[in-house]
């Protein structure tokens, strides 16, 4: 076997005594790399680096970051192609979306470099006389990244790179599942000319990386991507820490979908199949609640069923493949749990929910649709991060709106209608940060804020403009001619 990939701290690739292997779950033989796992004192070494750089990059100049931002932005998109493969080798969603996720964080890298052109202020009169006001803002600091493996390269993509674009050094630590695609992404950035110890790359375990850096005293900010449970750990420690950090959570979602009789059929199929099956359901974002009112009901299910018998499931790398494998086996597991789940508490399998065999070792499972099921259920309320989909069944708008909002979720949402009057309404009255009309749930531009409310999400929003109520903070100056 070839080297490990190392860790990147201060500037040089440090290897470590341990390691862990990436392994395709589209075929278990095939092994993408050994990635080393960092130690305490490794995220030790990659904070004191950040803190050293610290000076001078906070006081480069706009151009100097446009430049490198616009760099990376320029490999990535160069290489599209290479790494969407290698994103669908170690995830395993299928090739088409590991080279749109790849060309995503190309243009993410495009649009901060933008940004950091677009570094303004204001300037507001004093309420005394002969006195200014100047609101700037200025980078946090050292901010800490902690990534999941959904989406290997386009979530550090939108972290990292609103990060440097203000100013600020990072110390990322990726998914242990997926490490491979971030490694390239951090192998870009350093090539590009980023000043040594303004990026860091520790990998390895969230109970020691991840740990060691939300208790660290300084880093600043943490931004994080995962489950609620580690999440809320997160914000604890983040708030027990003295000074407290800033924090940005995006955690999970048990995300609605409303079909109404007004909806076009075909339309609301390919909007539920997409929403709660492609990228194998492995999103926060997917629909995997589908809210159906009883005058279409049969129609739609009939019309799913049917789609989803020709959807093909099968290895990511494969011609044809729509739907990938699961990640691996304990997220296989508790999809299948959640299978078994539902159909004791009454939920009728109408497709699916079988394991596939394919040419290849894989965790290959098929779609699971159910129907028959009702908002209490905990097939309703718990997220399973699978392709499994449950359909309730609703009178009326007014009862689907209630069952939308009825959860401890609240980051995307979605209604199929061709009313002008329900598509207004659900707009302001969904208690989620993205609403949809006509869409999925999930698949989201790069330009405009991502997030969302109740149990998905904590503090300032990700992406966009709005990136930088996070990525920076504000200063408010007076001065007396
Ligand atoms: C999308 O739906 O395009 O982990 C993005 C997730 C989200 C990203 C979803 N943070 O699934």
């Amino acid at each position: 076997m070839n080297e490990p990939f190392k860790n990147l701290i201060a500037g040089r690739w440090a290897g470590s005594a341990n390691t862990s292997l990436n392994i395709n779950p589209s075929n278990t033989n095939d092994i993408i790399g050994e990635y080393v796992h960092g130690s305490v004192e490794d995220l030790n070494d990659a904070v004191a680096a950040a803190k050293a750089a610290f000076p001078v990059w906070s006081r480069s100049t706009p151009q100097e970051r446009y430049e490198i931002l616009k760099k990376v932005s320029d490999e990535i998109l160069a290489r599209k192609d290479e790494l969407g493969r290698l994103l669908s080798r170690e995830e395993g969603k299928v090739l088409a979306e590991g080279i749109g996720e790849a060309t995503r964080a190309g243009q993410i890298f495009a649009f901060f470099a933008g940004e950091c052109l677009r570094l303004g202020g204001e300037a507001i009169p004093s309420l005394r006389p002969s006195v200014g006001v100047e609101i700037t803002r200025e980078p946090v600091g050292t901010v800490g990244i902690i990534t999941p493996w959904n989406f290997p390269i386009a979530i550090p993509a939108w972290k990292v790179a609103p990060a440097l674009a203000w100013g600020n050094c990072v110390v990322i630590k990726p998914a242990d599942l997926v490490p491979g695609s971030t490694w390239a992404l951090v192998d870009i950035i350093h090539r590009a000319g980023l000043p040594q110890g303004v990026l860091n790359l520790v990998m390895g375990r969230g109970s020691v990386v991840g740990q060691a850096m939300i208790e660290h005293n300084e880093i600043h900010a943490i931004s994080f991507t995962g489950s609620i449970p580690t999440g809320r750990r997160v914000a604890a420690a983040c708030t027990a820490a003295s000074p407290m950090k800033k924090v940005q959570l995006e955690m999970g979602g048990k995300n609605p979908l409303i079909v109404l009789d007004d909806a076009d059929v075909k339309t609301a199929v390919e909007v539920a199949v997409n929403g709660a099956f492609f990228s194998t359901g492995q999103r926060c974002t997917a629909s995997s609640r589908l809210i159906v009112q009883t005058g279409i009901h049969d129609d739609f299910v009939e019309a799913c069923i049917e789609r989803l018998k020709g959807v093909v499931v099968d290895d990511a790398l494969k011609c044809g493949a729509q739907i990938g494998p699961v990640v691996d086996q304990s997220q296989l597991d508790q999809d299948l749990k959640y299978i078994e789940i539902a159909k004791d508490e009454g939920g009728k399998l109408v497709f699916g929910g079988e394991l596939l065999k394919r040419v290849s070792p894989g965790f290959y499972l098929e779609p699971a649709l159910f129907t028959e099921t009702t908002n209490g259920m905990r097939i309703s309320r718990e997220e399973v991060f699978g392709p499994v989909a449950n359909v309730i069944r609703v009178k009326n708008y007014d009862e689907a709106l209630a069952i939308a909002n009825d959860t401890e979720f609240g980051l995307s949402s979605g209604i199929c209608t061709t009313s002008l009057k329900y598509a207004t309404h659900f707009k302001r009255n969904s208690e989620a940060g993205m609403v949809m009309i006509n869409l999925p749930t999930a698949g989201v531009d790069y330009h405009v804020p991502f997030g969302g409310r109740k149990g998905s999400s904590y503090g300032p929003r990700e992406q966009g403009a709005y990136a930088k109520e996070f990525y920076s903070n504000v200063k408010t100056a007076y001065t007396r001619a």
